[in-house]
């Protein structure tokens, strides 16, 4: 019989190219926050699949980008960390970007495991042929990296995927008891919920401002009550985020519970508040009260 495997795959990419999506369905679980926003990812959050020959400890990090303020940093830091301690890269890239857009990550991170380029969103690409085409010029230009198309959306190419990265993991021990499946506590995927629905429902302004913090988690006979604070920088974000007669803050306590509902398997009543602290993205104490460390 082969020996247990277990390691750390890690997701670096750009913004936006399906990292989240791609681990939820690398998990089969509605675990992280997806949205159209670039930016949506702010911490390394780890999801684990655990099976009777192998564990996977994955982890999703927030895109690359260059930090504008002390928020970017901490993001970055955390893309850094993941990077030194990954058994197997997972690099993503949104198939109808260009390979010379991936240059400046190859030559800055230096990535020291073995990289499996995802050209994600390949049902973007309509013919065989132009898929081909892609493939073949990602593979000339970073020869070095296995690639491989895949659609994080349809599932197209998550076996083959799942192939490639057993047979670079190492042997080892499972790290993790085999009923986790992450390292983060449940409060931090309820307050990533509302935080998710933000980036859906405001525009282009409101998500990058906002911080969720759960406050209370209380589990009931019959139902759990959580209450959250949102936190943004300025009184008029506060105004936008509640809505005309609070219109808007209701249909985010709505889609938010209808989450958190699903996710915990039971009822939910949800409470949120909306708090102003000016400049929290560039404080440090705000920065770690919110869990970004
Ligand atoms: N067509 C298509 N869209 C996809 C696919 N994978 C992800 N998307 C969409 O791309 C957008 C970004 O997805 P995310 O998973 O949030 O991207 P990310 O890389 O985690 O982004 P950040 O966290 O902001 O760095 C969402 O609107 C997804 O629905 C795919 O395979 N095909
Ligand atoms: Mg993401």
């Amino acid at each position: 019989m082969s020996q247990f495997k277990a390691g750390f795959v890690n997701l670096f990419g750009p913004p936006n190219a399906g990292k989240s999506t791609l681990l939820n369905a690398l998990l089969g679980e509605q675990l992280v926050a997806v949205s159209p926003k670039v930016q949506t990812t702010r911490h390394r959050i780890v999801g684990i699949l655990n099976e009777p020959q192998y564990q996977i400890i994955f982890s999703d990090t927030p895109g690359i980008i260059e930090p504008k303020y002390k928020l970017h940093q901490k993001m970055m830091a955390s893309v850094k960390s993941a990077i030194e301690d990954a058994d197997v890269a997972l690099l993503l890239a949104d198939i109808t970007q260009e390979p010379a857009e991936f240059e400046f990550i190859r030559d800055t991170l230096r990535i020291k495991a073995p990289v499996i380029f995802l050209l994600n969103k390949a049902d973007l690409l309509k013919s065989p042929e132009a898929l081909q085409q892609k493939l073949a010029q990602y593979e000339s230009h970073f020869p070095q990296w296995k690639a491989l198309p895949v659609s994080a959306s349809t599932g197209a190419g998550i076996p083959e995927l799942m192939q490639l990265i057993l047979e670079r993991l190492p042997e080892a021990p499972p790290y993790y008891p085999d009923d986790n499946i992450s390292d983060r506590p449940v409060r931090f995927f309820v307050s990533e919920m509302v935080r998710e629905q933000i980036f859906h429902l405001y525009g282009d302004e409101i998500p990058y401002h906002a911080a969720v913090l759960v406050q209370a988690f209380e589990e009931k006979t019959t139902l759990t009550v959580i209450k959250a604070d949102i936190i943004v920088s300025r009184e008029t974000q506060k105004m936008i985020l509640l809505g005309k007669g609070g219109a808007m803050i209701k249909k985010l306590g709505i889609q938010s519970r209808e989450k958190m509902e699903a996710f915990l398997d039971r009822k939910v009543h949800l409470e949120l508040f909306v708090k102003v602290r000016p400049k929290w993205r560039d404080n440090e104490t705000y920065l770690r009260e919110y869990g970004y460390q």
